[in-house]
């Protein structure tokens, strides 16, 4: 049975960093999982190559845009390639199939009228190319305060206002169609809310596919249908791998998978995914990768000092699969020494040293007695939650019960103590070790078998040294059951398999590292690197100086700690943002700030933030907000909103 996922295909006006291999990884645990589920698993992953800001960028380096997207793909391609991706397709959104794949939907989505000619006259920004949607004519822009112009375009439309109830029956009748569950709710929620129809073509832009005249495709409606286009024949119109099984996407574009891609699919009258499921983002330094912060980490320096096992195995273990998550380099090293050398590794070598010491490296046959022992129960309770857990794709509690059971066959190994057993004389104490020997051993060959889609490497070298032939990568899950290892057999050559890491110098290594791929990169994309930790750049003036006040007057106001539970734009008005804030109080706070330009819904929840508490209510686009949030900025210039360095309970006040 054929099981066919993917992962975005990913910008190339970025290269690529820990992020993206975060996601990419994702699907390369899953693709091995399903292969020892039995499935023939297909993966596809690319680059997402069209675009103003590729144009412009390949015209800085005076390069053509495919010169400089084929530049950067192959950095993606190098990457996935050194890790050991298992993928089978790299789709590049420049490539003929895929140009014709995307002009084939085009037209029989316009076929089946779901596609029209129209005009959009709005406010446009020149200098930051967006339509600031509520400013009049005359209006400057919210976020660089220069004049808007009234620009009308003549666009291709595509009907997505058809669509709304079809995709709310659809939610509702494959309720896995969205995982995981609470971001489900919110695209729920959000079509719940209305659709408008969505330009789907431009002819400001040159660089993209054309589509119809001086047409081009809109970057989105150009890059979701890879999927479709890394497996379709376009000479016989085949795709039998068609739906897919999985998208697997960042949480910050499940809505373009969620929504607009089942709609295209349903006016061209194809079926859709099985699933899209969301996975959280990956932080550094408690916030959100970006090149202005500078706080980007690369895959290389990590994979060239602790090796990519260690961060494949940090990532499922430390992040729970669909939550955003932390990245930093105490906790890949910490966890790496205490549960893979120590934990793993440490069971492996001792298992293996006393098989070899006591029973000549020839694996002993255990009693009956064994197989209903505690230990062997241990194990069938940890198969039976690790298979369910990762088949939900919850990693982190898979291995969660995988750990459970090795610190079980430690203590059985301290409780036996088999170098005691070895002294002692008798047949009945000779059947005890065998027992202790198979039996740490057994756990071994289930907890590698296991294990073997998140670290691959390293569990195939455990089963060399356990005398397994047949790799693990060609075996099934399905019969993990205890008892499996064949007494009689051989061991392999024993050798260490997760060697301590020396947690400083190699921390220290990977920054050094870090530093020279990220000008190496920059380089190659042709931009600057910025001087370590420099201000940000100041647009706008600095405001005058206020009048004084008395202490008390400052006291008035009521200043607290909050933290964001929701946050959505206001329709209407790009610039406003809707948010439920909880600042210790029974009911959260509605608010509305002007902060949509700067801040993204997706980057507000869970974020703490500063509130003012007393303000008299006021309406805004009719909703009423009860507070102010508390943002700098010079005049004219970005807001950035206040925060805190270390933790603060909500609903603390500011004085
Ligand atoms: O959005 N943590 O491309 P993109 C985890 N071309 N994952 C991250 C991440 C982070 N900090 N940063 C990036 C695009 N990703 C479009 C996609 S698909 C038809 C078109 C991963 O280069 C994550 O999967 O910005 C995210 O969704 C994707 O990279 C965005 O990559």
């Amino acid at each position: 049975m054929k099981y066919y996922l993917t992962t975005p295909i990913y910008y190339v006006n970025a290269a690529p960093h820990i992020g993206h291999t975060y996601s990419t990884l994702a699907a390369d645990v899953i693709k091995r999982l399903k292969r020892m589920q039995g499935f023939d698993a297909v993966l596809t992953t690319g680059t997402d190559e069209h675009g103003q800001k590729v144009e412009r960028s390949a015209a800085a380096m005076g390069l053509a845009p495919l010169e400089f997207a084929t530049i950067v793909s192959n950095e993606y391609r190098k990457v996935w390639d050194q890790i050991g991706i298992q993928y089978d397709n790299f789709i590049r959104t420049t490539e003929p199939r895929h140009h014709e794949t995307v002009r084939w939907l085009f037209e029989r989505c316009r076929e089946r009228g779901y596609v029209y000619k129209g005009s959009y006259t709005g406010q446009y920004c020149v200098h930051d190319e967006f339509y600031v949607n509520e400013a009049g004519p005359g209006d400057n822009c919210p976020t660089c305060g220069r004049p808007t112009e009234t620009v009308t375009e003549e666009n291709y439309f595509f009907k997505l206002s058809a669509f709304q109830e079809r995709l709310l029956k659809h939610y509702e009748d494959n309720p896995d169609f969205i995982q995981p569950e609470a971001r489900r709710n919110e695209v729920v929620s959000f079509v719940r809310g209305g659709l408008q129809d969505l330009s789907i073509s431009r002819t400001s832009i040159k660089w993209g596919i054309p589509v119809e005249g001086d047409h081009v495709a809109y970057v989105w409606f150009d890059a979701l249908i890879n999927y479709i286009s890394a497996i379709r024949d376009n000479a016989t119109g085949e795709m039998p791998l068609w739906p897919a099984d999985l998208h697997l996407v960042g949480k910050e574009i499940l809505r373009f998978h969620a929504v607009f891609w089942p709609a295209f699919l349903m006016a061209a009258d194809l079926p859709l995914p099985k699933k899209v499921f969301a996975h959280g983002l990956l932080q550094f330094q408690n916030d959100k990768m970006s090149k202005s912060k500078g706080n980007i980490v690369r895959t290389g320096p990590v994979c060239e000092v602790v090796g990519i096992e260690a961060l494949r195995y940090f990532f499922f273990r430390e992040i729970v699969f669909g939550q955003d998550g932390g990245f930093s380099y105490d906790a890949l090293v910490g966890r790496y020494n205490a549960e893979l050398a120590n934990g793993l590794g440490n069971l492996g070598s001792r298992t293996l040293t006393m098989i070899k010491q006591y029973r000549n490296g020839v694996l002993p046959a255990p009693s009956d007695a064994l197989a209903a022992s505690p230990l062997a129960e241990t194990a069938r309770v940890a198969i039976e939650s690790a298979l369910k857990a990762f088949d939900g794709f919850e990693f982190s509690r898979g291995m969660e019960a995988v750990w459970g059971m090795l610190s079980a066959a430690d203590k059985f190994i301290v409780e036996q103590a088999p170098w005691k057993l070895a002294k002692a004389p008798g047949d009945e104490v000779r059947q005890q070790l065998d027992d202790a020997l198979y039996g740490s051993a057994e756990i071994l060959r289930i907890a590698i078998h296991l294990l073997h889609p998140v670290i691959p490497e390293s569990t195939e070298k455990i089963r060399e040294q356990l005398g397994i032939a047949e790799p693990l990568a060609n075996s099934k899950l399905v019969n993990l059951a205890w008892g499996q290892l064949v007494p009689g057999q051989s061991i392999g050559q024993i050798g260490p398999v997760f060697p301590r890491i020396d947690a400083i110098p190699a921390i220290e290594r990977m920054k050094a590292l870090e530093e020279v791929e990220t000008a190496r990169q920059n380089k190659l994309l042709g931009r600057e690197t910025p001087a370590p930790a420099a201000e940000p750049e100041a647009v706008g003036t600095v405001a005058p100086p206020s009048e004084k006040i008395e202490a008390d007057d400052f006291f008035k106001v009521d200043l607290r700690v909050g933290q964001v539970l929701f946050a959505e734009r206001v329709k209407g008005a790009d610039k406003l943002l809707h948010m439920k804030v909880d600042i210790g109080e029974p009911e959260p706070r509605t608010i509305v700030a002007g902060i949509a330009l700067v801040y993204k819904p997706d980057e507000m929840v869970g974020r703490k933030v500063v509130i003012v508490a007393n303000l008299q209510p006021r309406k805004l686009r009719g909703i009423e907000s009860n507070g102010m949030i508390v943002a700098a900025s010079l005049e004219g210039g970005k807001p950035v909103l206040a925060g805190f360095l270390e933790e603060i309970a909500v609903g603390a006040r500011l004085k």
